[in-house]
């Protein structure tokens, strides 16, 4: 298009007022707050031109934030017509999501091709609170699709970007409200009394998240993450999930082998893995402990995880990792890391990792005074992400790292106590995963020492499946 970008801007501004997708004055809106600006951009598809207008804008600001992915999807049903000129310009694949599925029984709730994991890029109109791009994330992921960008003609800067950025999405403005109010008031083409009440508008009404919107892309379903899982281990993890209905892993702290292997096999039917600390068994001897604990996991579905913490150079956790008394790569689906000493940690577990293993780094510990604080935190998150071929997800206490492909293992958590006297801290597995944000809750004591441990185990597995199919808004 002719024209630089502010050019652009000014004529698509003028445009919008001309075909009155912006309108002034005094309107009702359906929560019963009085607007003075009111704005509909769906005249859109009466006028081709400003259509064209928009889409190319849109079009800009996408090559403008370089993003890459596999398919364009607007919200429906006035981002449908701006995706589809984009899409037969630019010939990126589109999908559709249906908003009324369910009436048309067989029908695909989203038309289109395409494969779990494939990246979407969403399009929206106008973003208020940021609920219905939410809603079409979750139809998304729920059908294994990754979304981290959408893009928006018209931001009304009401706290959207902001919903929208907590849940993972990047928010690209074409334009900001207050870019159109400052521009129409400098055109005079509206009064400034009018640009003011506007102004003041978008500043003190901020309208919450529809229901249907919470907890949308914070907590996308275990079904959608494990069609797009792109690790084997998050993806065998996940499938375990499923099929057993079950977010608990058991830690079997103990002291010897028939101890960790009788607790194993009682809580083997409700959990997704079992975590164990090997060097505290007294009579470790890999022969009687690890091809039962391999057999049992089989035979259960679980993972066996290893909560070694490395946390020394490279060469000496290749080293630890693969060798001694405890072969742990041979047999551990999952080890634990600590971020300290930096990417070199994960280079040296990863040269002596098959594609079997995978680990997890500890950013945040459950402990009283732990000293992983946010800037240690932002740190784990970015090896994290730069790891995904190793790296699944993190041990921490809140969601470090944004994006659903990782998986969060939260420790600390006990429905009876609030600590044990020597700095452990505990929350209830509600707690866990509503507030903390918790993929996975990790329960040792709570389940091995107090009472029937299959039954404890069976509990606090319930507990923990009910609170993440709530935060999903299941
Ligand atoms: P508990 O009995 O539920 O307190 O056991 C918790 C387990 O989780 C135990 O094996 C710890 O080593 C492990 N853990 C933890 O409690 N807190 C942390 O921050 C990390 C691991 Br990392």
């Amino acid at each position: 298009m002719a024209g630089s970008g502010s050019d652009l801007k000014a004529q698509l501004i003028r445009d919008i007022l001309k075909y009155e997708a912006v309108k002034f004055g005094s309107f009702t809106l359906k929560s019963g707050v009085v607007s003075p600006i009111y704005m509909d951009i769906r005249v859109c598809v009466s006028h081709p031109k400003f259509l064209t207008a928009i889409a190319e804008a849109v079009e800009q600001t996408l090559k403008a934030a370089n993003l890459r992915f596999d398919h364009l999807c607007g919200v429906p049903y006035t981002a449908l017509p701006i995706a589809t000129c984009i899409s037969t310009k630019t010939h990126q694949p589109m999908l559709m999501r249906r908003k009324e599925a369910k009436a048309y029984g067989t029908k695909q709730i989203i038309e289109g091709k395409y494969r779990a994991g494939d990246k979407v890029l969403v399009i929206e109109d106008i973003v208020t609170s940021g609920s219905s791009i939410l809603e079409t994330v979750k139809v998304l992921e729920n059908a294994g699709l990754t979304v981290t960008d959408a893009i928006v003609l018209i931001d009304r800067e009401q706290g959207g970007k902001g919903y929208l950025e907590e849940r993972g999405i990047n928010l690209h403005p074409v334009l900001k409200l207050s870019e159109i109010i400052d521009r129409l008031e400098v055109e005079n083409l509206i009064q400034a009394d009018v640009a003011q009440r506007s102004r003041e508008f978008i500043r003190t009404v901020k309208p919450s998240l529809t229901p249907a919107a919470v907890g949308v892309g914070e907590r996308a379903s275990f079904e959608g993450r494990a069609r797009s899982a792109k690790h084997p281990v998050s993806a065998k993890l996940l499938k375990f999930v499923n099929k057993k209905k079950t977010n608990l892993c058991v830690a079997i702290d103990v002291e010897t082998t028939a101890e960790l292997l009788e607790l194993t096999s009682k809580v083997a039917p409700y959990v997704c893995a079992v975590k164990t600390h090997v060097d505290q068994l007294s009579d470790f001897v890999y022969e009687k402990v690890i091809p039962e604990l391999k057999r049992l996991s089989e035979e259960h579905s679980f993972l066996l995880f290893e909560d070694r913490k490395f946390g020394d150079i490279g060469e000496t956790v290749r080293a630890q990792y693969g060798g001694g008394v405890f072969k742990i790569s041979e047999w551990a689906d999952i080890v634990t890391v600590h971020g300290v000493p930096g990417a070199g940690v994960i280079q040296g577990l990863k040269s002596a990792a098959s594609e079997k293993n995978a680990c997890i780094i500890v950013a945040e510990m459950s402990s009283a005074g732990a000293l992983t604080d946010d800037s240690y935190k932002k740190a784990c998150a970015s090896m994290v992400e730069s790891n995904a071929d190793f790296v699944i997800g993190t041990v921490s206490q809140s969601r470090v790292v944004k994006s659903p492909e990782f998986i969060q293992f939260t420790p600390g958590v006990n429905f009876e106590l609030s600590g044990d006297g020597k700095g452990q801290q505990y929350v209830p597995p509600e707690v866990a995963i509503s507030d903390r944000g918790a993929d996975i809750v990790i329960v040792g004591r709570g389940v091995t020492r107090n009472g029937d441990p299959g039954d404890r185990a069976r509990i606090y597995s319930e507990r923990a499946w009910e609170a993440y199919e709530k935060a999903t808004g299941n």
